[in-house]
């Protein structure tokens, strides 16, 4: 599956983020990225989730900026080309875990929201796409919930409650599920908690497949068009303003993990 790789500037870091790391960066750009396949929702991005014992690093790029994922999709990127240096080089100047990272500030591209901030999720795979997410509470099952969570207990999570203060915005609508899908199936399946993993898995599934074959955008340049035709168009539009790239994964990754 090919994915989007969604570019989110940042511009301002959080307490916890150490010297060694700003000193590392001087003032250079550095862009956290997201893997994601639905491009067509990043108008609804409320803020960006890392795993906090996720391991991240900074990695330089052409045109003296810096890209933030984990080490192992450094690798991918570079052999795709995204750091349009030498094919398959990867050079790292500074390690982040995502605790760290909690309370950084970033622009979520495309965004309705022009500035939001970077919260913990507890089931980001190390292993998939870039280890950062991008969050899309109105249309992701997970990310919804995973909000809801962390508004209640925000002290637990390590969190200052205005970090998580954006609410879902809506993007495309459904007969189904109307403007919220997320929302509308955390509800109808009774989903408690970010952990309630068999249930969101199905909530996932519904709120894609519905999207995709009955959804209408309710925002955008595509406002009024199909899901599936706006999504390629929205993607493109993010490439051509360089705030997106294509990322894929390689098979054999792919099949270790379902496996
Ligand atoms: C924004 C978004 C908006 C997403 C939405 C989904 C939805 P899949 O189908 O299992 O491959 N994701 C990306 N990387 C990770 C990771 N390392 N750990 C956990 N989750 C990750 O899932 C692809 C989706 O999983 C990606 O697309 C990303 O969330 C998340 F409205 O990005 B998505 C119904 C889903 N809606």
């Amino acid at each position: 599956q090919e994915y989007t790789a969604v570019k989110m500037e940042v511009l301002e870091w959080g307490p916890t983020v150490s010297s060694e790391v700003k000193q590392a960066v001087g003032g250079k750009k550095v862009w956290m990225v997201a893997a994601t396949l639905r491009p067509e929702t990043m108008y609804g991005q409320t803020n960006c989730f890392v795993g906090p014992n996720i391991k991240y690093g900074l990695f330089e790029s052409a045109h003296n900026e810096l890209y933030l994922v984990t080490e192992r999709a450094a690798r991918n990127m570079a052999f795709q080309g995204t750091f349009e240096g030498e094919n398959g080089r990867v050079a790292k100047v500074a390690d982040v875990t995502g605790s760290e990272l909690l309370g950084t500030k970033v622009i979520p591209p495309f965004g309705v929201a022009k500035e939001v901030y970077v919260l913990p999720m507890e089931g980001v795979l190390a292993t998939k796409g870039t280890g950062v997410v991008t969050s899309v509470p109105s249309d992701s099952p997970d990310d919804y919930r995973t909000l809801m969570d962390l508004r209640k207990k925000a002290e637990m999570y390590k969190i200052q409650p205005e970090w998580a203060a954006i609410d879902p915005i809506p993007v495309l609508k459904t007969e189904k599920y109307g403007d919220m899908a997320a929302e509308f199936l955390c509800d109808m399946l009774k989903i408690q908690s970010q952990r309630d993993k068999d249930k969101l898995a199905e909530a996932k599934d519904l709120t894609y497949k519905e999207g995709f074959y009955n959804g209408v955008m309710t925002i955008g340049d595509f406002k009024g068009e199909p899901v599936a035709e706006a999504k390629p168009k929205v993607r493109q539009q993010m490439i051509d303003a360089g705030l997106a790239t294509p990322y894929a994964e390689p098979e054999s990754e792919v099949i270790s993990r379902s496996a």
